[in-house]
């Protein structure tokens, strides 16, 4: 890499948070990305000269650093093996699922493990480039766990935080990989660990006093050679503010009504918006809908269900799999219990600008968020920010990191089918005042913890941790 620039704060992560788009006449640009991270950070990373390191989307190309809306964006190559061994492989076939629970089978191979450790010491080696003396490192997520230790070993002067999106497992499910131990020094290489949920930051705790050995107390892990590290929970949140101002747009409004009018203007809409992944819990929110049809429980005429299964990493096996179960499903659903001119499931299996999601929100009556397990789920938090009126109702799994926040969302267990069907009919048959006590709740609750109420606490944490028992003085 020539000339890298040089930065106070540096976010790690495996995407950089552009997509490149071509352009009218061919040309290709870089487009920031929807997510409210990024939104989050542009100001903390501008303010403090920042630089965001992450792998570009392309494999085999190498590109040098590049200025986009005012971010330093630093690329990291990944050949077409690493993208399969390291991402599609290690990442997405043996964490993804060991971490949720192991709702499907994760796969272990020395190989996708070798490129995981070869890929997070490219990330750590850039970051060791780009940072300034001194300065602040946050890693975010479960593809560059090893990248805290790396970058220490390379440069002790910095402060480093990590940050995990997804669950971090109990100690029962951790023990099955291989290499555990790595995993977990590799993440005591952060001053501090920050995860979605008060449990996941003790079973990571309890992991490094059973696995390592280290001396903890609470929440912070005693090392060897004095350093300290601390473990804590941050809960993610959205940009609430830019959701809601969406959802009051005239536009986005219209646009829900042309939605109602074009589902035939049914008493519920209920929704579900999820990238297509095993852990969300389509099949059985599906089943529960299709089942209450079948028995008559809610009549075809009242109720149509609209599910959004954006496409998502088609090119592991399991996502294939995935698929074609959820297309037999609606197929089987529709076909038994639709008619001509009425069908209960519409399912895109599309992505929609962020105009349209708002819409949906403001369409839907009933907002159906049912993982078997996920680190948080933002999609509860958006809908609930877009319901200025304090309409419509939120249906949501315990197995939710935000079931913690949003207490008065209607709860469920997404594995018991006829509770979801019990819980279903309640909240359609909820009298409006009943619903919007408890959306009035939720949604002060989201508009004040923020996104970047997050990332400043993390920051904030971060910045104020004692890195050291021994009184040695401050990096
Ligand atoms: C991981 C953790 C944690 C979805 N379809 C479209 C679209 N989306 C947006 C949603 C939402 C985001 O994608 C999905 O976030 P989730 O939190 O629901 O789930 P994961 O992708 O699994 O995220 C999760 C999160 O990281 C953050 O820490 O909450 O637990 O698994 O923002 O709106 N956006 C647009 N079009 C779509 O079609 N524009």
């Amino acid at each position: 890499m020539s000339n890298p620039p040089t930065a106070a704060f540096v976010v790690v992560a495996n995407r950089l948070p552009v997509d490149r788009v071509t352009l009218p006449g061919g040309r290709t640009a870089w487009r920031t990305s929807p997510g409210g991270l990024v939104s989050a950070l542009k100001p903390v990373l501008q303010r403090n000269e920042g630089a965001w390191i992450g792998w570009h989307g392309a494999p085999a190309e190498e590109l040098e650093p590049f200025v986009d809306d005012g971010l330093e964006l630093v690329p990291v190559p990944l050949t077409h093996s690493e993208v399969e061994e390291y991402y599609e492989g290690f990442s997405n076939g043996t964490l993804w699922p060991l971490y949720h629970d192991v709702v499907a089978p994760p796969e272990f191979h020395r190989e996708w493990w070798e490129a995981y450790v070869r890929v997070n010491r490219r990330f750590a080696q850039r970051a060791a480039d780009v940072a300034e003396r001194g300065g602040v490192v946050w890693v975010q997520d479960y593809q560059l766990q090893l990248v805290p230790a790396m970058l220490r070993e390379m440069r002790p002067d910095l402060r480093i935080g990590f940050f995990l999106h997804i669950p971090f497992p109990p100690t029962e499910l951790f023990q099955q990989m291989p290499w555990r131990r790595q995993i977990l020094e590799g993440l005591l290489g952060a001053d501090l660990v920050g995860f979605q949920h008060q449990g996941a930051s003790q079973n990571f705790v309890r992991l490094v006093r059973q696995r390592v050995g280290h001396k903890t107390h609470r929440d912070t892990v005693y090392l060897p050679d004095g350093r300290l590290v601390t473990a804590g929970s941050f809960p993610i949140s959205i940009d609430a503010e830019s959701f809601e101002k969406l959802a009051r747009d005239p536009a986005t409004e219209q646009r829900a009504d042309e939605i109602r009018e074009e589902l035939g203007a049914p008493k519920h809409v209920l929704l579900g918006i999820d990238r297509l992944d095993y852990t969300k819990g389509l099949r059985q929110r599906l089943r529960a809908f299709g089942e209450l049809l079948a028995e008559g429980s809610i009549d075809l005429d009242d109720a149509v269900f609209v599910q959004v299964a954006t496409p998502s990493r088609e090119r592991v096996d399991q996502y294939k799999v995935l698929r074609d179960d959820i297309d037999r499903l609606v197929g089987r659903i529709n076909g038994d219990v639709g008619r001509i001119g009425r069908v209960p499931i519409t399912y895109l299996h599309s992505s929609y600008p962020k105009a349209e999601m708002a819409a949906l929100y403001r369409a839907a009556d009933i907002m159906v968020v049912t993982p078997l397990r996920d680190g948080m789920n933002l999609v509860a938090k958006e809908y609930v920010a877009c319901r200025y009126d304090d309409q419509g109702a939120l249906v949501l799994s315990e197995f939710a990191g935000a079931a913690d926040e949003l207490k008065q969302a209607y709860r469920v267990n997404p594995y018991d089918i006829n509770g979801m069907k019990a819980t279903l009919l309640q909240a359609m048959e909820s009298p409006d005042r009943e619903k919007s006590r408890r959306m009035r709740s939720m949604r002060k609750y989201v508009s004040e913890h923020d996104i970047d109420r997050w990332a400043k606490s993390f920051l904030d944490r971060l910045a104020g941790s004692e890195t050291h028992h021994d009184k040695h003085p401050r990096p």
